[in-house]
């Protein structure tokens, strides 16, 4: 009787993890609260796990400048800042008068404080946002756009362009720039659409592929064919946003995210962002999971007794390590 009843608690523990958060329209914050992720709130027992994992600070975060990695001249089209004493880091388009469109500039900045953060192994979390509160980014520089492409100091256009915090407009590139991104947080004044067919242009990469992949065709076709603006909860019924917040607790409720994932297993992230990226990205999403497969590996006594063996010329003895089914 006493197993049963056991049972019973572990089945209804499990069915409450397996529950999906109740996403019944818009899952908007009214107002910030320091409890955990909506989806626990909604579900919020009294549960072990509740209990053992419970809420993440609502400290406001301390941030520091950061400058290129390279000593070379100050970022001018970006803010690249660090969280003090933990994982998280910065990078804030800042070209408000054009409501943070993008220019070769910004996006060379952007390449440099995204390698930074890659190569500093404390950083577990970026942030992208946009400087203001009317856009989070309108996408490529118009008036920088020549026949070849945009370019500004260069003599040369380029197209190439490259967890995301929404306030104000994400269009264009800067939608394509959300969609990009693993998570996005969008402030209840955040405005989604692509522009392109509108201006004489579009991006028939990520823009389309990734867009399609969020939203479903027939919802991506609306998109680019009709180039409609979308508020913040119509963007969170199609799936495009992970949770509308109200304007003020953008950046609060954003960092709480940032806390939530960072108290998680760094490398079961990794291989979870590396699988469900790989299942689009082909032969380079295999490659990277494969990557992850061989940094594990390296770690492994059996891979080191390969290693040791060759570098003490001996024949490596592998039997005993199992073959596991
Ligand atoms: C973003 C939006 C809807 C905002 O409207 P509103 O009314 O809030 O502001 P306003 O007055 O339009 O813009 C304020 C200032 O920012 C400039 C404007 O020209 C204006 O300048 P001033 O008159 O004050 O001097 N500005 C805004 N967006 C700009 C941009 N992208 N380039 C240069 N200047 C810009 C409204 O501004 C808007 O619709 N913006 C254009 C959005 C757009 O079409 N973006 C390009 C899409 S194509 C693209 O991004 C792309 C691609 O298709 C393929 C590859 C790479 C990029």
């Amino acid at each position: 009787m006493a197993m049963e009843g056991k049972a019973v608690g572990r089945l209804a523990m499990v069915s409450m993890h397996l529950m999906p958060p109740q996403r019944s329209g818009v899952q908007q914050v009214p107002a910030y609260s320091s409890s955990s992720s909506s989806s626990l709130k909604v579900n919020k027992r009294e549960s072990k796990y509740e209990k053992v994992h419970g809420d993440v600070s609502s400290e406001s975060v301390s941030w520091r400048l950061c400058t290129p990695c390279d000593n070379g001249p100050p970022f001018t089209d970006i803010i690249y800042e660090k969280a003090n004493g933990e994982g998280i880091a910065k990078i804030t388009i800042n070209r408000p008068a054009r409501r943070n469109a993008f220019r070769p500039q910004t996006l060379k900045e952007m390449t440099q404080a995204l390698n930074d953060a890659r190569d500093d192994i404390k950083i577990g979390v970026i942030i992208l946002t946009g400087k203001g509160n009317d856009a989070f980014c309108s996408g490529g520089d118009q008036s920088l756009r020549g026949p070849d492409g945009y370019a500004d100091k260069d003599s040369f256009g380029r197209l190439n362009v490259l967890d995301v915090q929404v306030a104000g407009y994400a269009v264009g590139g800067g939608h394509v720039l959300h969609m990009v991104c693993d998570l996005t947080i969008a402030a209840n004044n955040a405005v989604f659409g692509q522009t392109g067919p509108k201006v004489g242009s579009f991006d028939a990469g990520y823009g389309c592929t990734a867009m399609s992949r969020l939203v479903g065709p027939k919802r991506a076709r609306e998109m680019w064919f009709l180039c409609r603006f979308y508020s913040a909860e119509e963007a969170m019924e199609m799936g495009l946003v992970n949770i509308v917040v109200p304007l003020e607790n953008l950046e609060q409720e954003t960092i709480k995210w940032c806390r939530e994932i960072l108290r998680n297993s760094p490398t079961a992230i990794r291989i979870c962002k590396a699988a469900l990226n790989a299942v689009d990205d082909g032969h380079a999403g295999i490659h990277e999971l494969g990557g992850d497969a061989t940094l594990l590996y390296y770690g492994s006594e059996e891979a080191n007794e390969g290693k040791n063996a060759f570098l003490q010329r001996r024949r490596p003895d592998f039997s005993k390590f199992p073959r596991l089914p």
